[in-house]
């Protein structure tokens, strides 16, 4: 059996078609939003990797130092031989945990974005050569249809992507996640940790205007897949603090009244000055948070593990 292979669950024109509905629904109604993953096509995510190397961007440093810290404690108390990672992306901080899994011989990296797989692919096979990788292009809030590897099985979701999704989303995603696992197998979840204001908003609104430019990616995914007329250059990258919520908001503000045409909606999306399109939001965590939501789900928290400055979370969790 080839080492590599790749399984697009999610068919492109399904992707099309939700992309369009995405639109279709979510720039007609009031307020305008749309769903995060459409920020990932090749150059969403080469822009997000720079995100992760920005200063104020500090959530991808903090996991990959818990990983780094305790991949041998996480390799020990699991002892997996199949290890699925859900947003995937370019794999980059799961190389610590390849590295200390000793039984490990299968890797399922999930991701939306097939040119940060393949990416991915190359660059573990070449160091893991014994390694069986299984990359699935699927949308996994459409449900999970993992392949038959063999168990048990470590189910990872890092980056603090969970908080992209609202609470109501995260309970179905997790039981989801849930159903999937058996006895022996476990879930490893990173969550970005709730702090103070100045350092989540700067996370998010950096001097160098990396996110603003990822933000505002979504516009020109839209405009080469559907044809659409928008100029990035009219929109403002807006990033808040929603306190009571405890998440931040990432939001396109149009700069002044216009009109972008979607030829392949027939819609023509009418924008008053300073209204604003939600495009993402990043749910920060607490400890205690994280382990009712777990325990709703039928897993029980049986690690937590943070960075020294106590910024982001790692959770292991059994069912
Ligand atoms: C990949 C979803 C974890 O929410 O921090 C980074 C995406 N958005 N900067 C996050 C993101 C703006 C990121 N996640």
């Amino acid at each position: 059996m080839s080492p590599f292979a790749l399984t697009r669950t999610l068919p492109l024109d399904a992707t099309a078609a939700a992309l369009r509905a995405d639109v279709a629904t979510g720039l007609t109604r009031s307020p305008k939003e749309l769903p995060p993953k459409w920020f990932y096509d090749a150059r969403g995510s080469e822009l997000f990797d720079e995100i992760t190397l920005l200063p104020e961007y500090y959530p991808t440093r903090a996991e990959r130092e818990i990983l780094v810290t305790r991949a041998d404690e996480i390799a020990a108390v699991t002892g997996v031989r199949t290890l699925v990672e859900l947003g995937s992306g370019s794999s980059d901080k799961t190389r610590h945990l390849i590295g200390a899994l000793t039984a490990l011989d299968h890797y399922v990296p999930v991701d939306v974005s097939e040119s940060a797989l393949t990416g991915a692919a190359g660059t573990l096979l070449a160091g893991h050569p014994a390694l069986t990788v299984h990359a699935l292009v699927a949308d996994f809030q459409y449900g999970l249809s993992l392949p038959g590897t063999p168990g048990p099985r470590l189910l990872a979701f890092l980056g603090g992507t969970i908080g992209n999704l609202r609470p109501a989303e995260r309970a179905v995603f997790l039981a989801a996640v849930r159903a999937e696992l058996a006895p022996g197998d476990a879930l490893l979840l990173g969550t970005d940790l709730v702090k103070d204001e100045r350092t989540l908003v700067a996370a998010y609104d950096d001097a160098a205007g990396v996110t603003a430019a990822f933000n505002k990616n979504v516009l020109s995914v839209i405009n080469r897949e559907l044809e659409a007329d928008f100029d990035p250059d009219d929109f403002d990258h807006v990033a808040l603090w929603d306190a009571e919520r405890e998440w931040i908001e990432m939001r396109l503000r149009a700069r002044t009244a216009l009109v972008a045409k979607v030829p392949a909606l027939d819609l023509a999306v009418h924008f008053a000055a300073g209204e604003e399109l939600r495009t993402e939001i990043s749910a920060k965590f607490r400890r205690e948070g994280v382990r009712k939501e777990l325990a709703a789900a039928g897993f029980e928290l049986s690690r937590w593990w943070t960075d020294e400055a106590g910024r982001f979370a790692l959770s292991l969790s059994v069912p």
